[in-house]
């Protein structure tokens, strides 16, 4: 398989890279060339491997002729676009499972650090506020909250597992009921705001889930509630919440992800009831070596023609 070309798209782990290496012909291609102008021997390429965020458009598909599989390095699939990919019988494959148990610790993380003040008061700390007898605001409680998850996937349903013991309930709502899940389902993401202390969005990103937060789920959620996002940025109308927490129509909100990363809204950052991260829910150590290792597995599938681990399509 030495010689099978193959394309880094962005910038890929070292370790993810060495392993490509050692297997194949690797390409690096940034995420904003343009897909019309690369270089021959690119062009020969048989598999793409970008980096989560970045997917894969109809454009830089049909600028490499020879590509039979886009290796996702990250669950969410919201920038591939899969008819594309489907119709042009490319498979594509995600890592599913490594990383959820990661991705909801850091959703309960952001929950407790959001409704306990938890960022605002380290700020307080250190600039020496404290010290010259300032003292922390209260803050509401984690414990005793009805806690509402929107998307009941593999890692809701982890996040409902760890907040459990501590919630006063917990509701969802999915797009389906969830046949074995001990949670309250509700029918809409209104009522969900509406009837829970905290949302946290868990949902798979894409075009159906776009905007599923809007400005009056937010006022459904009201000025105690506090909203997670550690999901997709686009689920949430951006613009929506950076007015509703101006205005304190939401109590706070924790987010690991944003509509235009690396960007921010930067109204956000004066504000402390809001508690911001670097879209970090994946990146431990173990996690991030375990889907480098499933990148691979479905490529040393493929190679092998044999079925993908994980396949999306
Ligand atoms: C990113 C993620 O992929 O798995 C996902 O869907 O959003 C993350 O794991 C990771 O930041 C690498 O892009």
């Amino acid at each position: 398989s030495h010689s099978i070309p193959v394309i880094a798209y962005g910038p890929l782990s070292s370790y993810l890279e060495a392993q490509l290496q050692a297997r194949f012909t690797v390409h690096q291609v940034p995420v904003d060339a343009d897909p019309a102008s690369l270089p021959e021997e690119v062009r020969e390429a048989r598999a793409l491997i970008p980096f989560g965020a970045v997917g894969a458009s109809a454009a830089i598909m049909d600028a490499l002729p020879k590509l039979e599989i886009i290796g996702l390095f990250s669950v969410g699939y919201d920038k591939v676009d899969i008819e594309h990919a489907r119709a042009k019988g490319i498979r594509v494959s995600n890592t599913p499972d490594v990383l959820t148990d990661d991705v909801a610790d850091l959703a309960v993380g952001l929950l407790y650090a959001t409704v306990r003040n938890i960022a605002a008061n380290d700020r307080m700390v250190r600039s020496g506020a404290w010290a010259r007898g300032e003292r922390p605001q209260l803050s509401g409680s984690v414990t005793g909250r009805r806690i509402g998850i929107l998307g009941l996937g593999r890692i809701g349903r982890a996040i409902a597992r760890r907040l459990e013991p501590v919630a006063g309930e917990i509701a969802y709502h999915s797009r389906r009921a969830v046949m074995d899940a001990p949670y309250r389902y509700v029918p809409d993401a209104m009522t969900l705001a509406r009837e829970c202390d905290a949302v946290i969005v868990a949902t798979s990103g894409g075009p159906e889930a776009r905007g599923l937060v809007d400005a009056a789920m937010l006022d459904a959620l009201g000025p105690q509630g506090v909203l997670v996002n550690i999901s997709r940025g686009s689920v949430i109308d951006e613009d929506a919440l950076v007015a509703a927490l101006t205005e304190r129509r939401i109590g706070g909100a924790g987010l690991d992800v944003f509509v235009n990363e690396p960007h921010v809204p930067e109204a956000l950052f004066a504000m402390d009831h809001v508690v911001l991260q670097p879209h970090q829910g994946s990146a431990t150590e173990n996690t991030r070596k375990a889907m480098a290792d499933l990148v691979l597995a479905n490529l040393d599938a493929w190679v092998a023609g044999e079925p993908l681990v994980t396949p999306v399509i």
